[in-house]
């Protein structure tokens, strides 16, 4: 037996921060056909795919943060996007920055989308472990003010059932908390779509281009293994306006393994036919969790956050 889904992994290079989103959705539309070419049946985008990563930037005024938002999914722009989807009879996941209002209140939430091979919408992420800081940093070589212009995701981690198989998200800093896919592994799942935009620097030490690159696929490629899951992390990359961030989208096996990987920081499609019944051995053997979890001595992770010192 086997369960596939031909999975396009589909980084984006720069945008910079004067290009307008009905070019970026050009240049997503281009890599649609290309995929659709090569049969795939689920395409995946980065994190806040749409723009530049514009919390890089500091800025006060609450109507130019909202102009890198987007009050409807679809919106006109990427109403393209969905119609493609029908086309090519071809899911995707989209990272966006997402205005909403709830209960007569304004949200702002980094989230991601899957969206079925017939347009609809089936699955929401909001994003839960927002890096960064709140405040413009001096000490800092750049910024990364996602605590500013983000809250905190409301809706959890989930799965959906979707494309034949069971689909988690998360957004970029969430695949390095192996929470995050401890929670989607609780619920079987077999497939984490996660977009990230990762600088090459950090921003408040001199480590090493190699050693993010390194913590980038550590982090994916544990969480594949310990999860018996699929995971497909897509970059947005390349140089926006001076910013360096980091490529290396890969598609990563229920083994750990990277079975196809990004090699430019540009525009660039990957195809890995997935096999969702290789999850099942890692889910019957050794990481399956009815028999093999001991959550009598889990209580801390739920109930602390910071760290206890021993006397
Ligand atoms: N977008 C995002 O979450 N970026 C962060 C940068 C933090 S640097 C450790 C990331 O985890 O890649």
């Amino acid at each position: 037996m086997s369960r596939i889904i031909t999975v396009g992994a589909a980084q984006l290079g720069a945008i910079q921060r004067a290009e307008d989103r009905l070019s970026v959705v050009e240049r997503m539309l281009a890599l649609m056909e290309n995929a659709h070419r090569k049969g795939v049946n689920l395409i995946v985008f980065p994190e806040l795919a749409l723009t530049t990563f514009f919390p890089r930037w500091y800025m006060e005024d609450q109507d130019e943060v909202d102009t890198w938002f987007e009050s409807a999914m679809p919106s006109n722009e990427t109403q393209p996007l969905f119609e493609a989807a029908k086309r090519h009879g071809m899911g995707f996941h989209l990272g966006y920055a997402e205005k909403i209002q709830e209960n007569g209140e304004t949200h702002r939430y980094n989230t991601a989308i899957i969206v079925d091979k017939a347009g609809n919408i089936v699955g929401k992420y909001r994003k839960i472990h927002l890096p960064g800081h709140d405040e413009f940093d001096p000490k800092r070589t750049f910024q990364h003010l996602e605590k500013r212009y983000f809250e905190i995701g409301n809706l959890g981690f989930n799965v959906w059932r979707s494309m034949g198989g069971i689909l988690g998200m998360c957004i970029c800093n969430d695949r390095r908390w192996p929470e995050t896919f401890r929670c989607l592994g609780l619920q079987g799942v077999e497939m984490v779509v996660l977009g990230y935009n990762t600088p090459t620097t950090n921003s408040q030490s001199n480590e090493s281009p190699h050693l993010r690159w390194f913590h980038n696929l550590l982090s994916m490629q544990a969480a594949a293994y310990q999860n018996s899951t699929w995971v497909v992390g897509v970059a947005k990359a390349g140089n926006e306006d001076g910013n360096e961030l980091m490529g290396g989208t890969s598609i990563i096996s229920p083994n750990g393994e990277i079975v196809a990987q990004c090699h430019t920081t540009g525009d660039e499609l990957v195809v890995a036919d997935c096999d969702l019944d290789d999850c099942n051995f890692g889910k019957q053997t050794v990481f399956d969790f009815k028999r093999h979890r001991r959550i009598e001595h889990y209580g801390r992770i739920t109930s602390q956050t910071g760290v206890t010192l021993p006397e």
